[in-house]
């Protein structure tokens, strides 16, 4: 699935076109997520669909959606801005980040610096990067280029052994372990409790995917997690707001 995805990215890099950009005031990720008076951070996602899943939401207003995370107490907003895998768009998250006082991150498969010109120029606060989308020297080189426009990077794993060809090669201020397996769709919890003690000091540590319960929540936070970054089950809620106070 990956390889597919990344296929289409490719070709829609051959064809980008580059927005205006906007101007909009800017919101550090790694400053919402760092507040000592929380015991655990949560990025909620706007996702209208996903290839494992379908659809989940029928009725999708992105910008309702993420006033509702704000309001519900979301520390930070994730958009998912693919339009073939993800039903997302790049303008949902303009729409969102004129409407919204919290951070707001670019969920997307980028791979290449045209599409950080494009993140910056949609007003994103912050971007995922993928370890395993490009060879690790090259996921520097975004990264590195992302920071020198403004943007932050969430920099995200599945595997142990990404987490370790990452951190031999540089630390992310922000790193993420996806409990899902991108290639296969299962998701396991264990992945976090797996890799925690292997998260740099100093670096925020977010666990992202199939959360759904509280429980869910407490078993991250036990193994160390500092945020969440949970999808689904908030898309799922009767409102975003309801979502959040579970
Ligand atoms: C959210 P969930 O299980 O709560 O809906 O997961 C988020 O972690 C997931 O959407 C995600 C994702 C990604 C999507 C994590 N990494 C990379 C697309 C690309």
């Amino acid at each position: 699935m990956l390889e597919k995805i990344l296929e289409t990215k490719r070709d829609e890099i051959s064809k980008l076109i580059l927005p205006d950009q906007v101007e909009v005031p800017h919101y550090s990720l790694f400053e919402a997520l760092s507040n000592p008076n929380r015991s655990i951070g949560l990025i909620a996602e706007v996702k209208k669909a996903s290839p494992s899943k379908g659809v989940i939401k029928e009725h999708f207003d992105p910008v309702e959606i993420a006033r509702g995370y704000e309001v519900g107490g979301a520390d930070a907003i994730s958009v998912l801005t693919d339009v073939s895998y993800f039903q997302g768009h790049r303008d949902y998250l303009k729409a969102i980040k004129t409407t919204v006082s919290i951070p707001v991150m670019r969920k997307d498969f980028i791979i290449d610096k045209a599409q950080i010109d494009e993140t910056v120029r949609i007003g994103a606060d912050a971007m995922l990067l993928i370890v395993g989308t490009v060879p690790i020297s090259k996921l520097k080189d975004l990264y590195d280029y992302a920071y020198s426009k403004g943007l932050e990077c969430l920099v995200e794993v599945h595997a142990k052994e990404e987490l370790v060809e990452l951190i031999s090669e540089f630390h992310p201020k922000i790193i993420g372990v996806n409990n899902r397996n991108l290639k296969t769709f299962e998701t396991s919890l264990t992945q976090t409790e797996e890799m925690a003690d292997l998260i740099p000091d100093g670096s925020i540590f977010i666990s992202e995917s199939g959360i759904h319960k509280k429980e869910d929540l407490d078993r991250v936070l036990r193994a160390g997690a500092s945020a969440v970054l949970v999808g689904e089950s908030l898309m799922r809620a009767e409102t975003p707001e309801t979502g959040i106070k579970v």
